[in-house]
Protein backbone atom coordinates (compact mmCIF):
# COMPACT_ATOMS: atom_id res chain seq x y z
CA UNK A 1 0.00 0.00 0.00
CA UNK A 2 2.46 2.22 0.92
CA UNK A 3 5.32 2.39 -2.11
CA UNK A 4 2.40 2.18 -4.39
CA UNK A 5 0.81 5.33 -3.88
CA UNK A 6 3.43 7.64 -2.00
CA UNK A 7 5.69 9.44 -3.67
CA UNK A 8 8.95 7.94 -3.36
CA UNK A 9 10.54 10.86 -0.53
CA UNK A 10 7.89 9.61 2.24
CA UNK A 11 8.41 11.61 5.11
CA UNK A 12 9.26 9.76 8.48
CA UNK A 13 6.27 11.65 9.74
CA UNK A 14 3.75 10.55 6.89
CA UNK A 15 5.38 6.98 7.42
CA UNK A 16 3.97 7.00 11.12
CA UNK A 17 0.67 8.32 10.11
CA UNK A 18 0.41 5.29 8.13
CA UNK A 19 1.54 3.29 10.40
CA UNK A 20 -1.08 4.54 12.95
CA UNK A 21 -3.96 4.60 10.02
CA UNK A 22 -3.06 0.83 9.43
CA UNK A 23 -2.51 -0.47 12.89
CA UNK A 24 -6.11 0.75 14.16
CA UNK A 25 -7.58 -0.60 10.93
CA UNK A 26 -6.10 -4.56 11.75
CA UNK A 27 -7.27 -4.06 14.83
CA UNK A 28 -10.19 -2.86 14.53
CA UNK A 29 -10.66 -0.16 16.80
CA UNK A 30 -12.64 2.84 16.04
CA UNK A 31 -10.78 5.30 17.45
CA UNK A 32 -6.86 6.02 16.18
CA UNK A 33 -4.80 7.37 18.95
CA UNK A 34 -4.25 7.14 22.99
CA UNK A 35 -6.55 4.80 24.16
CA UNK A 36 -8.07 6.50 27.09
CA UNK A 37 -11.37 8.69 26.29
CA UNK A 38 -10.57 12.19 25.81
CA UNK A 39 -13.31 14.58 27.63
CA UNK A 40 -11.21 17.89 26.98
CA UNK A 41 -9.13 18.11 23.31
CA UNK A 42 -7.24 21.69 22.60
CA UNK A 43 -9.21 21.47 19.12
CA UNK A 44 -11.36 19.56 17.96
CA UNK A 45 -11.96 19.22 14.15
CA UNK A 46 -15.54 18.15 12.48
CA UNK A 47 -14.69 15.58 9.25
CA UNK A 48 -12.16 14.04 7.72
CA UNK A 49 -12.16 15.84 4.15
CA UNK A 50 -10.74 18.40 2.48
CA UNK A 51 -10.75 21.23 4.63
CA UNK A 52 -10.45 19.10 8.00
CA UNK A 53 -7.68 17.39 6.84
CA UNK A 54 -5.76 20.30 5.79
CA UNK A 55 -7.01 21.99 9.33
CA UNK A 56 -5.51 19.24 11.44
CA UNK A 57 -2.39 18.65 10.02
CA UNK A 58 -1.29 21.95 10.54
CA UNK A 59 -2.98 22.09 14.19
CA UNK A 60 -0.81 18.82 14.72
CA UNK A 61 2.42 20.29 13.38
CA UNK A 62 2.00 23.77 15.79
CA UNK A 63 1.94 21.20 18.80
CA UNK A 64 -1.67 21.65 19.09
CA UNK A 65 -3.69 18.27 20.61
CA UNK A 66 -6.14 17.91 17.87
CA UNK A 67 -9.18 15.03 18.05
CA UNK A 68 -11.00 14.55 14.80
CA UNK A 69 -14.27 13.42 14.96
CA UNK A 70 -15.56 11.25 11.53
CA UNK A 71 -19.13 9.49 11.31
CA UNK A 72 -17.88 7.21 8.55
CA UNK A 73 -15.70 4.57 8.86
CA UNK A 74 -11.73 3.89 8.46
CA UNK A 75 -11.53 2.27 4.97
CA UNK A 76 -8.86 -0.02 5.67
CA UNK A 77 -10.12 -3.87 6.11
CA UNK A 78 -10.69 -5.82 3.35
CA UNK A 79 -14.39 -7.68 3.03
CA UNK A 80 -14.50 -11.48 2.38
CA UNK A 81 -13.52 -10.66 -1.58
CA UNK A 82 -9.99 -9.52 0.13
CA UNK A 83 -10.49 -6.07 -1.23
CA UNK A 84 -11.43 -2.88 1.04
CA UNK A 85 -13.85 -1.27 -1.61
CA UNK A 86 -16.31 -2.22 -4.16
CA UNK A 87 -16.76 -1.79 -7.59
CA UNK A 88 -19.50 0.10 -9.71
CA UNK A 89 -19.78 -3.55 -11.72
CA UNK A 90 -20.16 -5.42 -8.56
CA UNK A 91 -21.53 -2.86 -5.79
CA UNK A 92 -22.36 -4.44 -2.59
CA UNK A 93 -23.15 -3.27 1.32
CA UNK A 94 -20.11 -1.43 1.12
CA UNK A 95 -20.84 0.85 -1.33
CA UNK A 96 -23.74 3.58 0.45
CA UNK A 97 -24.09 4.73 3.54
CA UNK A 98 -27.14 3.49 5.42
CA UNK A 99 -29.39 3.17 1.62
CA UNK A 100 -31.32 -0.25 0.82
CA UNK A 101 -30.11 0.22 -2.72
CA UNK A 102 -27.18 1.72 -4.76
CA UNK A 103 -28.01 4.99 -5.74
CA UNK A 104 -25.50 5.68 -9.05
CA UNK A 105 -26.44 9.13 -11.18
CA UNK A 106 -27.43 6.83 -14.00
CA UNK A 107 -30.50 5.80 -13.14
CA UNK A 108 -31.33 2.86 -16.11
CA UNK A 109 -29.06 2.04 -19.45
CA UNK A 110 -30.69 0.77 -22.50
CA UNK A 111 -33.90 1.45 -20.45
CA UNK A 112 -32.90 -1.42 -18.49
CA UNK A 113 -32.88 -1.19 -14.62
CA UNK A 114 -29.23 -2.88 -14.52
CA UNK A 115 -27.52 -0.07 -13.33
CA UNK A 116 -27.96 -0.06 -9.78
CA UNK A 117 -28.70 -3.24 -7.10
CA UNK A 118 -30.61 -3.85 -3.97
CA UNK A 119 -28.29 -3.92 -0.83
CA UNK A 120 -29.97 -5.81 1.96
CA UNK A 121 -29.17 -4.39 5.12
CA UNK A 122 -28.12 -1.24 5.39
CA UNK A 123 -24.38 -0.23 6.42
CA UNK A 124 -21.99 2.36 6.85
CA UNK A 125 -20.70 2.36 2.93
CA UNK A 126 -18.50 4.87 1.69
CA UNK A 127 -20.86 6.88 -1.01
CA UNK A 128 -24.03 8.89 0.71
CA UNK A 129 -26.68 10.46 -1.57
CA UNK A 130 -28.66 13.34 0.75
CA UNK A 131 -32.08 13.72 -1.02
CA UNK A 132 -33.82 16.66 -1.15
CA UNK A 133 -36.93 17.76 -3.39
CA UNK A 134 -35.58 18.72 -6.56
CA UNK A 135 -31.69 17.79 -5.54
CA UNK A 136 -29.51 14.71 -4.44
CA UNK A 137 -26.09 15.34 -2.88
CA UNK A 138 -23.65 13.20 -3.28
CA UNK A 139 -20.78 13.04 0.06
CA UNK A 140 -18.11 10.37 1.01
CA UNK A 141 -18.25 9.19 4.33
CA UNK A 142 -15.31 7.78 5.89
CA UNK A 143 -11.44 8.98 6.89
CA UNK A 144 -10.47 11.42 3.62
CA UNK A 145 -14.38 12.15 3.08
CA UNK A 146 -15.12 13.04 -0.64
CA UNK A 147 -11.12 12.52 -1.53
CA UNK A 148 -12.58 8.05 -1.04
CA UNK A 149 -15.30 8.58 -3.69
CA UNK A 150 -14.25 11.05 -6.00
CA UNK A 151 -13.10 10.99 -9.23
CA UNK A 152 -9.66 12.94 -8.41
CA UNK A 153 -9.76 15.77 -10.76
CA UNK A 154 -7.98 18.41 -10.07
CA UNK A 155 -8.29 21.76 -11.67
CA UNK A 156 -7.46 25.00 -10.18
CA UNK A 157 -9.97 27.47 -11.22
CA UNK A 158 -9.04 30.52 -13.60
CA UNK A 159 -8.05 33.02 -11.66
CA UNK A 160 -10.45 35.68 -13.01
CA UNK A 161 -13.15 33.76 -12.28
CA UNK A 162 -11.93 33.00 -8.52
CA UNK A 163 -11.53 36.51 -8.19
CA UNK A 164 -15.44 36.76 -9.22
CA UNK A 165 -16.35 34.54 -6.69
CA UNK A 166 -14.02 35.47 -3.72
CA UNK A 167 -13.34 39.47 -4.23
CA UNK A 168 -12.38 39.25 -0.86
CA UNK A 169 -9.56 36.88 -0.92
CA UNK A 170 -5.94 37.71 -1.95
CA UNK A 171 -5.48 36.18 -5.49
CA UNK A 172 -1.91 37.02 -5.11
CA UNK A 173 -1.15 34.81 -1.94
CA UNK A 174 -4.03 32.07 -3.42
CA UNK A 175 -1.77 31.57 -6.50
CA UNK A 176 1.41 32.21 -5.74
CA UNK A 177 1.60 30.42 -2.39
CA UNK A 178 -1.60 28.47 -1.36
CA UNK A 179 -2.69 26.58 -4.76
CA UNK A 180 1.10 25.45 -5.24
CA UNK A 181 1.27 23.95 -2.04
CA UNK A 182 -2.47 22.59 -1.93
CA UNK A 183 -1.54 20.38 -5.34
CA UNK A 184 1.94 19.21 -4.01
CA UNK A 185 0.89 18.31 -0.72
CA UNK A 186 -2.25 16.62 -2.57
CA UNK A 187 0.06 14.96 -4.83
CA UNK A 188 -1.47 16.27 -8.09
CA UNK A 189 -0.15 14.87 -11.56
CA UNK A 190 -1.10 14.69 -15.30
CA UNK A 191 -1.36 11.92 -17.62
CA UNK A 192 1.74 11.46 -20.25
CA UNK A 193 0.45 12.62 -23.59
CA UNK A 194 1.71 9.66 -25.14
CA UNK A 195 -0.26 7.44 -22.87
CA UNK A 196 -3.05 9.65 -23.64
CA UNK A 197 -2.56 9.23 -27.55
CA UNK A 198 -2.17 6.05 -27.55
CA UNK A 199 -4.01 3.38 -25.04
CA UNK A 200 -7.64 2.22 -25.54
CA UNK A 201 -8.92 3.23 -22.15
CA UNK A 202 -8.60 6.88 -23.10
CA UNK A 203 -10.92 6.01 -26.60
CA UNK A 204 -13.67 7.43 -25.20
CA UNK A 205 -11.71 10.45 -23.96
CA UNK A 206 -10.39 10.90 -27.78
CA UNK A 207 -13.43 10.59 -29.23
CA UNK A 208 -15.43 13.41 -27.45
CA UNK A 209 -12.21 15.18 -27.52
CA UNK A 210 -12.12 14.76 -31.48
CA UNK A 211 -16.35 15.57 -31.89
CA UNK A 212 -15.54 18.39 -29.69
CA UNK A 213 -13.00 20.08 -31.48
CA UNK A 214 -14.86 19.74 -35.05
CA UNK A 215 -17.53 21.37 -33.32
CA UNK A 216 -14.60 24.66 -32.94
CA UNK A 217 -14.64 24.12 -28.97
CA UNK A 218 -10.85 23.71 -26.83
CA UNK A 219 -10.66 20.96 -24.70
CA UNK A 220 -8.16 20.76 -21.74
CA UNK A 221 -5.66 17.97 -20.24
CA UNK A 222 -7.30 17.96 -16.09
CA UNK A 223 -4.68 17.11 -13.95
CA UNK A 224 -5.44 14.58 -11.04
CA UNK A 225 -4.66 12.75 -7.90
CA UNK A 226 -4.90 9.21 -9.37
CA UNK A 227 -1.44 7.95 -10.47
CA UNK A 228 -1.34 7.87 -13.79
CA UNK A 229 2.15 6.17 -13.72
CA UNK A 230 0.53 3.26 -11.94
CA UNK A 231 -2.77 3.69 -14.09
CA UNK A 232 -0.10 2.75 -16.85
CA UNK A 233 1.27 -0.35 -14.95
CA UNK A 234 -2.19 -1.41 -14.57
CA UNK A 235 -2.69 -1.95 -18.11
CA UNK A 236 0.33 -3.74 -18.41
CA UNK A 237 -0.88 -6.06 -15.40
CA UNK A 238 1.91 -5.42 -13.90
CA UNK A 239 -0.19 -4.17 -10.39
CA UNK A 240 -3.97 -4.53 -9.61
CA UNK A 241 -6.34 -2.83 -10.93
CA UNK A 242 -8.65 -0.13 -9.63
CA UNK A 243 -9.33 2.47 -12.32
CA UNK A 244 -9.46 -0.32 -15.01
CA UNK A 245 -11.55 -2.31 -12.57
CA UNK A 246 -14.54 -0.05 -12.53
CA UNK A 247 -13.43 1.69 -9.13
CA UNK A 248 -13.93 4.73 -8.43
CA UNK A 249 -17.76 6.17 -6.73
CA UNK A 250 -17.68 3.56 -4.34
CA UNK A 251 -13.75 3.78 -3.51
CA UNK A 252 -10.03 3.24 -5.29
CA UNK A 253 -8.01 0.39 -3.74
CA UNK A 254 -5.51 1.20 -5.59
CA UNK A 255 -3.83 4.12 -7.09
CA UNK A 256 -5.55 7.75 -5.73
CA UNK A 257 -3.75 9.65 -3.13
CA UNK A 258 -7.17 10.11 -0.86
CA UNK A 259 -6.56 12.23 2.14
CA UNK A 260 -5.63 9.34 4.32
CA UNK A 261 -2.71 8.62 1.81
CA UNK A 262 -1.44 12.37 2.15
CA UNK A 263 -2.71 15.35 4.89
CA UNK A 264 -4.46 12.68 7.13
CA UNK A 265 -1.32 10.48 7.43
CA UNK A 266 0.76 13.56 7.86
CA UNK A 267 -1.86 14.82 10.59
CA UNK A 268 -1.48 11.73 12.51
CA UNK A 269 2.12 11.58 12.13
CA UNK A 270 2.47 14.55 14.24
CA UNK A 271 1.66 12.63 17.02
CA UNK A 272 -0.77 15.44 18.00
CA UNK A 273 -3.85 14.35 16.26
CA UNK A 274 -6.40 11.23 16.93
CA UNK A 275 -9.12 10.27 15.16
CA UNK A 276 -12.58 9.00 16.02
CA UNK A 277 -14.36 7.43 13.47
CA UNK A 278 -18.28 6.19 13.06
CA UNK A 279 -19.17 8.71 15.43
CA UNK A 280 -21.04 11.95 14.64
CA UNK A 281 -21.14 15.49 16.28
CA UNK A 282 -24.46 16.04 17.11
CA UNK A 283 -24.69 19.12 19.04
CA UNK A 284 -22.56 22.30 19.87
CA UNK A 285 -22.75 24.40 22.73
CA UNK A 286 -20.49 26.92 23.89
CA UNK A 287 -19.29 26.38 27.08
CA UNK A 288 -16.36 28.75 28.78
CA UNK A 289 -14.03 29.99 26.07
CA UNK A 290 -14.52 27.00 24.05
CA UNK A 291 -17.39 24.56 23.28
CA UNK A 292 -19.02 21.48 23.96
CA UNK A 293 -20.13 19.11 21.61
CA UNK A 294 -22.36 16.05 21.68
CA UNK A 295 -21.18 12.63 19.99
CA UNK A 296 -23.10 9.96 18.81
CA UNK A 297 -20.87 6.35 17.88
CA UNK A 298 -22.82 3.55 16.25
CA UNK A 299 -21.10 0.69 15.03
CA UNK A 300 -20.82 -0.48 10.72
CA UNK A 301 -24.93 -1.51 10.96
CA UNK A 302 -26.27 1.82 12.33
CA UNK A 303 -26.92 0.65 15.95
CA UNK A 304 -26.13 2.99 18.82
CA UNK A 305 -23.35 2.25 20.77
CA UNK A 306 -22.90 5.55 22.75
CA UNK A 307 -23.61 9.36 23.24
CA UNK A 308 -21.14 11.20 24.77
CA UNK A 309 -19.90 15.20 24.97
CA UNK A 310 -16.36 16.34 24.33
CA UNK A 311 -15.01 19.96 25.21
CA UNK A 312 -12.50 22.30 23.37
CA UNK A 313 -11.11 25.11 23.20
CA UNK A 314 -11.06 25.54 19.49
CA UNK A 315 -13.39 24.04 17.08
CA UNK A 316 -13.39 23.67 13.71
CA UNK A 317 -16.08 22.50 11.03
CA UNK A 318 -14.65 20.70 8.09
CA UNK A 319 -17.87 18.38 7.47
CA UNK A 320 -18.51 19.52 4.37
CA UNK A 321 -21.26 22.06 2.96
CA UNK A 322 -24.19 19.90 4.22
CA UNK A 323 -22.89 18.95 7.16
CA UNK A 324 -20.98 22.06 8.46
CA UNK A 325 -24.05 23.90 7.51
CA UNK A 326 -26.81 21.65 9.27
CA UNK A 327 -24.62 21.67 12.49
CA UNK A 328 -24.53 25.27 12.48
CA UNK A 329 -28.27 25.81 12.19
CA UNK A 330 -29.20 23.31 14.30
CA UNK A 331 -26.94 25.06 17.00
CA UNK A 332 -28.52 28.72 16.13
CA UNK A 333 -32.08 27.39 15.88
CA UNK A 334 -32.23 25.12 18.84
CA UNK A 335 -30.90 28.15 21.00
CA UNK A 336 -27.43 26.62 21.95
CA UNK A 337 -25.48 29.23 20.00
CA UNK A 338 -28.37 31.98 19.48
CA UNK A 339 -26.56 34.72 18.17
CA UNK A 340 -24.54 33.21 14.85
CA UNK A 341 -25.10 35.03 11.88
CA UNK A 342 -28.38 35.48 9.74
CA UNK A 343 -26.33 34.20 6.66
CA UNK A 344 -25.96 30.77 7.68
CA UNK A 345 -28.05 28.33 4.95
CA UNK A 346 -27.57 30.97 2.35
CA UNK A 347 -25.88 30.76 -0.72
CA UNK A 348 -25.82 27.23 -1.38
CA UNK A 349 -25.13 25.91 -5.23
CA UNK A 350 -24.74 22.47 -6.83
CA UNK A 351 -21.08 24.16 -8.70
CA UNK A 352 -23.29 24.34 -12.05
CA UNK A 353 -23.56 20.45 -12.12
CA UNK A 354 -25.31 18.56 -15.32
CA UNK A 355 -24.48 15.45 -16.77
CA UNK A 356 -25.91 14.33 -20.26
CA UNK A 357 -24.59 11.90 -22.69
CA UNK A 358 -24.75 11.46 -26.12
CA UNK A 359 -24.59 8.86 -28.75
CA UNK A 360 -21.77 8.54 -31.09
CA UNK A 361 -21.36 7.13 -34.78
CA UNK A 362 -21.00 3.44 -35.42
CA UNK A 363 -17.74 4.71 -36.90
CA UNK A 364 -16.66 6.46 -33.16
CA UNK A 365 -16.51 3.24 -30.66
CA UNK A 366 -15.68 4.39 -27.19
CA UNK A 367 -14.18 0.96 -26.31
CA UNK A 368 -14.84 -1.55 -23.95
CA UNK A 369 -12.00 -1.38 -21.22
CA UNK A 370 -12.32 2.45 -19.87
CA UNK A 371 -10.52 4.34 -17.08
CA UNK A 372 -12.65 5.58 -14.42
CA UNK A 373 -10.14 8.21 -13.95
CA UNK A 374 -11.68 11.15 -15.92
CA UNK A 375 -8.27 13.21 -17.86
CA UNK A 376 -9.73 15.26 -20.10
CA UNK A 377 -12.40 18.33 -20.41
CA UNK A 378 -13.92 20.65 -22.95
CA UNK A 379 -13.72 23.95 -21.97
CA UNK A 380 -16.43 26.20 -23.01
CA UNK A 381 -15.73 28.84 -20.66
CA UNK A 382 -15.01 31.74 -22.36
CA UNK A 383 -18.70 31.62 -23.79
CA UNK A 384 -20.07 35.11 -22.79
CA UNK A 385 -23.45 33.74 -23.01
CA UNK A 386 -22.91 29.76 -21.97
CA UNK A 387 -20.04 28.94 -19.95
CA UNK A 388 -19.50 25.65 -19.31
CA UNK A 389 -16.34 22.96 -18.22
CA UNK A 390 -17.45 19.50 -19.28
CA UNK A 391 -15.30 16.68 -18.12
CA UNK A 392 -15.65 14.29 -19.78
CA UNK A 393 -16.26 11.05 -18.22
CA UNK A 394 -15.90 7.27 -18.53
CA UNK A 395 -18.75 4.67 -19.25
CA UNK A 396 -16.97 1.57 -17.45
CA UNK A 397 -19.77 -1.11 -18.03
CA UNK A 398 -17.21 -3.45 -19.89
CA UNK A 399 -18.54 -3.28 -23.38
CA UNK A 400 -18.84 -1.03 -26.16
CA UNK A 401 -21.44 1.07 -25.60
CA UNK A 402 -21.27 4.27 -28.10
CA UNK A 403 -21.97 6.60 -25.70
CA UNK A 404 -20.25 9.47 -24.61
CA UNK A 405 -20.75 10.63 -21.14
CA UNK A 406 -20.03 14.06 -19.43
CA UNK A 407 -20.48 15.99 -16.36
CA UNK A 408 -20.60 19.46 -17.11
CA UNK A 409 -19.56 22.45 -14.48
CA UNK A 410 -21.79 25.73 -15.49
CA UNK A 411 -22.16 29.33 -14.31
CA UNK A 412 -25.43 29.15 -12.24
CA UNK A 413 -26.32 32.08 -10.93
CA UNK A 414 -29.19 30.59 -8.73
CA UNK A 415 -28.37 29.96 -5.27
CA UNK A 416 -30.33 27.47 -2.57
CA UNK A 417 -30.89 27.76 1.04
CA UNK A 418 -30.92 25.61 3.99
CA UNK A 419 -33.35 25.94 6.98
CA UNK A 420 -33.49 23.89 10.12
CA UNK A 421 -36.62 21.74 10.07
CA UNK A 422 -37.24 20.89 14.14
CA UNK A 423 -39.73 18.12 13.44
CA UNK A 424 -36.70 15.91 11.76
CA UNK A 425 -33.94 18.11 13.19
CA UNK A 426 -32.13 18.40 9.80
CA UNK A 427 -31.37 21.05 7.02
CA UNK A 428 -34.16 21.51 4.76
CA UNK A 429 -32.49 22.43 1.03
CA UNK A 430 -34.39 24.96 -0.95
CA UNK A 431 -33.90 24.12 -4.28
CA UNK A 432 -36.47 24.46 -6.77
CA UNK A 433 -36.30 22.44 -10.26
CA UNK A 434 -36.58 25.95 -12.30
CA UNK A 435 -33.49 26.92 -10.47
CA UNK A 436 -31.39 24.22 -12.48
CA UNK A 437 -32.68 25.45 -15.77
CA UNK A 438 -30.13 27.88 -16.57
CA UNK A 439 -27.29 24.69 -15.95
CA UNK A 440 -29.52 22.63 -18.79
CA UNK A 441 -29.25 25.63 -20.79
CA UNK A 442 -25.49 26.11 -20.70
CA UNK A 443 -24.91 22.69 -21.10
CA UNK A 444 -27.62 22.18 -23.88
CA UNK A 445 -25.52 25.19 -25.84
CA UNK A 446 -22.58 22.92 -25.66
CA UNK A 447 -23.52 19.53 -26.57
CA UNK A 448 -26.44 20.57 -29.88
CA UNK A 449 -23.68 22.32 -31.61
CA UNK A 450 -21.41 19.06 -31.06
CA UNK A 451 -24.40 17.04 -32.15
CA UNK A 452 -24.99 19.27 -35.20
CA UNK A 453 -21.49 18.89 -35.97
CA UNK A 454 -21.13 15.26 -35.41
CA UNK A 455 -24.26 14.09 -37.32
CA UNK A 456 -25.10 12.55 -33.23
CA UNK A 457 -27.79 12.96 -30.85
CA UNK A 458 -28.36 12.33 -26.89
CA UNK A 459 -29.11 9.40 -24.87
CA UNK A 460 -32.38 9.41 -23.62
CA UNK A 461 -32.26 5.92 -21.95
CA UNK A 462 -30.26 7.06 -19.19
CA UNK A 463 -32.06 9.33 -16.72
CA UNK A 464 -35.18 8.43 -15.45
CA UNK A 465 -37.99 9.81 -17.17
CA UNK A 466 -36.37 9.83 -20.79
CA UNK A 467 -34.32 12.65 -20.24
CA UNK A 468 -31.35 13.63 -22.00
CA UNK A 469 -29.93 16.13 -19.17
CA UNK A 470 -29.47 15.59 -15.14
CA UNK A 471 -29.19 18.58 -13.49
CA UNK A 472 -31.18 17.23 -10.17
CA UNK A 473 -27.75 15.87 -8.39
CA UNK A 474 -24.83 17.41 -7.67
CA UNK A 475 -21.29 16.13 -6.92
CA UNK A 476 -19.76 19.41 -5.49
CA UNK A 477 -22.37 20.76 -3.33
CA UNK A 478 -21.07 24.43 -2.25
CA UNK A 479 -21.62 27.37 0.14
CA UNK A 480 -24.01 27.36 2.89
CA UNK A 481 -21.58 29.35 5.70
CA UNK A 482 -20.14 32.03 3.16
CA UNK A 483 -16.74 33.20 3.40
CA UNK A 484 -16.97 37.04 4.63
CA UNK A 485 -20.78 36.61 4.90
CA UNK A 486 -21.83 33.53 7.40
CA UNK A 487 -17.67 34.07 8.56
CA UNK A 488 -15.02 36.38 8.74
CA UNK A 489 -13.08 36.89 5.80
CA UNK A 490 -11.00 33.81 7.11
CA UNK A 491 -13.95 31.37 8.32
CA UNK A 492 -14.35 32.63 11.95
CA UNK A 493 -18.26 32.37 12.79
CA UNK A 494 -17.88 32.85 16.49
CA UNK A 495 -15.00 33.58 18.93
CA UNK A 496 -12.85 29.92 18.38
CA UNK A 497 -14.90 28.49 15.89
CA UNK A 498 -13.92 28.27 12.64
CA UNK A 499 -15.44 26.68 9.03
CA UNK A 500 -12.79 25.00 6.89
CA UNK A 501 -14.48 23.29 4.02
CA UNK A 502 -16.71 23.36 0.66
CA UNK A 503 -19.53 25.36 2.99
CA UNK A 504 -17.39 28.48 2.57
CA UNK A 505 -17.83 28.78 -1.23
CA UNK A 506 -20.45 30.61 -2.90
CA UNK A 507 -22.12 27.62 -4.84
CA UNK A 508 -20.06 27.88 -7.95
CA UNK A 509 -16.28 27.52 -9.10
CA UNK A 510 -15.93 26.98 -12.58
CA UNK A 511 -14.16 23.69 -12.21
CA UNK A 512 -14.43 20.78 -9.63
CA UNK A 513 -13.71 22.41 -6.01
CA UNK A 514 -10.83 20.38 -3.54
CA UNK A 515 -7.81 21.84 -5.04
CA UNK A 516 -9.87 25.32 -3.93
CA UNK A 517 -11.18 24.01 -0.64
CA UNK A 518 -7.64 22.97 0.32
CA UNK A 519 -5.62 25.55 -0.52
CA UNK A 520 -8.21 27.78 1.38
CA UNK A 521 -8.12 25.91 4.17
CA UNK A 522 -4.29 26.04 4.18
CA UNK A 523 -5.17 30.17 4.00
CA UNK A 524 -7.27 30.09 6.73
CA UNK A 525 -5.57 27.80 8.85
CA UNK A 526 -2.07 29.79 8.65
CA UNK A 527 -3.59 33.45 9.59
CA UNK A 528 -5.59 31.39 12.26
CA UNK A 529 -2.41 29.66 14.49
CA UNK A 530 -0.44 32.76 13.75
CA UNK A 531 -3.45 35.04 15.40
CA UNK A 532 -5.91 32.78 17.79
CA UNK A 533 -4.55 29.72 18.42
CA UNK A 534 -2.69 29.63 22.11
CA UNK A 535 -0.55 26.63 22.85
CA UNK A 536 -2.49 23.51 24.66
P1 LIG B 1 -16.00 16.46 2.57
O1 LIG B 1 -14.87 15.95 1.74
O2 LIG B 1 -17.38 16.21 2.11
O3 LIG B 1 -15.81 15.88 4.04
C1 LIG B 1 -16.75 16.04 5.05
C2 LIG B 1 -16.58 14.90 6.04
O4 LIG B 1 -17.29 15.20 7.23
C3 LIG B 1 -17.11 13.56 5.55
O5 LIG B 1 -16.14 12.57 5.74
C4 LIG B 1 -18.35 13.32 6.41
O6 LIG B 1 -18.60 11.95 6.66
C5 LIG B 1 -17.98 14.06 7.68
N1 LIG B 1 -19.14 14.53 8.45
C6 LIG B 1 -20.21 15.18 7.99
N2 LIG B 1 -21.05 15.52 8.99
C7 LIG B 1 -20.45 15.05 10.15
C8 LIG B 1 -20.81 15.08 11.52
N3 LIG B 1 -21.93 15.68 11.94
N4 LIG B 1 -20.00 14.48 12.40
C9 LIG B 1 -18.85 13.88 11.98
N5 LIG B 1 -18.47 13.82 10.70
C10 LIG B 1 -19.25 14.41 9.79
O7 LIG B 1 -15.87 18.03 2.80
N6 LIG B 1 -14.14 17.21 -6.57
C11 LIG B 1 -13.06 17.46 -7.32
O8 LIG B 1 -12.38 18.48 -7.10
N7 LIG B 1 -12.68 16.59 -8.32
C12 LIG B 1 -13.40 15.48 -8.62
O9 LIG B 1 -13.02 14.72 -9.53
C13 LIG B 1 -14.57 15.21 -7.86
N8 LIG B 1 -15.34 14.13 -8.12
C14 LIG B 1 -16.38 13.81 -7.27
C15 LIG B 1 -17.07 12.62 -7.45
C16 LIG B 1 -18.04 12.24 -6.52
C17 LIG B 1 -18.80 10.95 -6.72
C18 LIG B 1 -18.33 13.07 -5.40
C19 LIG B 1 -19.36 12.68 -4.38
C20 LIG B 1 -17.64 14.25 -5.23
C21 LIG B 1 -16.67 14.64 -6.15
N9 LIG B 1 -15.94 15.81 -5.97
C22 LIG B 1 -14.88 16.10 -6.79
C23 LIG B 1 -16.27 16.77 -4.89
C24 LIG B 1 -15.28 16.74 -3.74
O10 LIG B 1 -15.07 15.42 -3.29
C25 LIG B 1 -15.85 17.62 -2.61
O11 LIG B 1 -15.95 18.94 -3.12
C26 LIG B 1 -14.96 17.63 -1.38
O12 LIG B 1 -14.81 16.34 -0.85
C27 LIG B 1 -15.54 18.55 -0.31
O13 LIG B 1 -14.59 18.69 0.71
P2 LIG B 1 -15.00 19.20 2.13
O14 LIG B 1 -13.77 19.42 2.92
O15 LIG B 1 -15.94 20.35 1.97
Amino acid sequence: MISENLPSAMTRRRFAGLTALTAAAATGLTRIGPAAATPYTTALVVGTGYGAAVTALRLGEAGVPTTMIEMGQQWNIPGPDGKVFCSTLNPDRRSMWFHRRTEAPLDTFLWLDVVNRDLGTPYAGVLDRIDYPNMDVYVGRGVGGGSLVNGGMAPTPQRAYFEKVLPNVDADAMYGRYFPLARRMLGVNTIDPRYLERSPVYQYARVSRKLAHQAGFRTAVVPNVYDFAYLEQEERNAVPRSALAGEVIYGNNHGKKSLDKTYLADALGTGNVTIRTLTRVTTIHRQGAGYLVGLEQIDATGTVLRRSELACRYLFLGAGSVGTTELLLRARETGTLPDLPDAIGTGWGGNGNVMTARANQLWDPTGALQSTIPTLAIDNWDDPVHPAFAEIAPLPVGLETWASLYLAITVNPERGRFTYNHSTDRADLHWSAGQSAPSIRSAKALFDRINRAAGTTYRYDLFAGNRAFAADFCYHPLGGCLLGEATDPYGRVAPNLYVTDGSLIPGSLGVNPFVTITALAERNIARVLATDVKGS
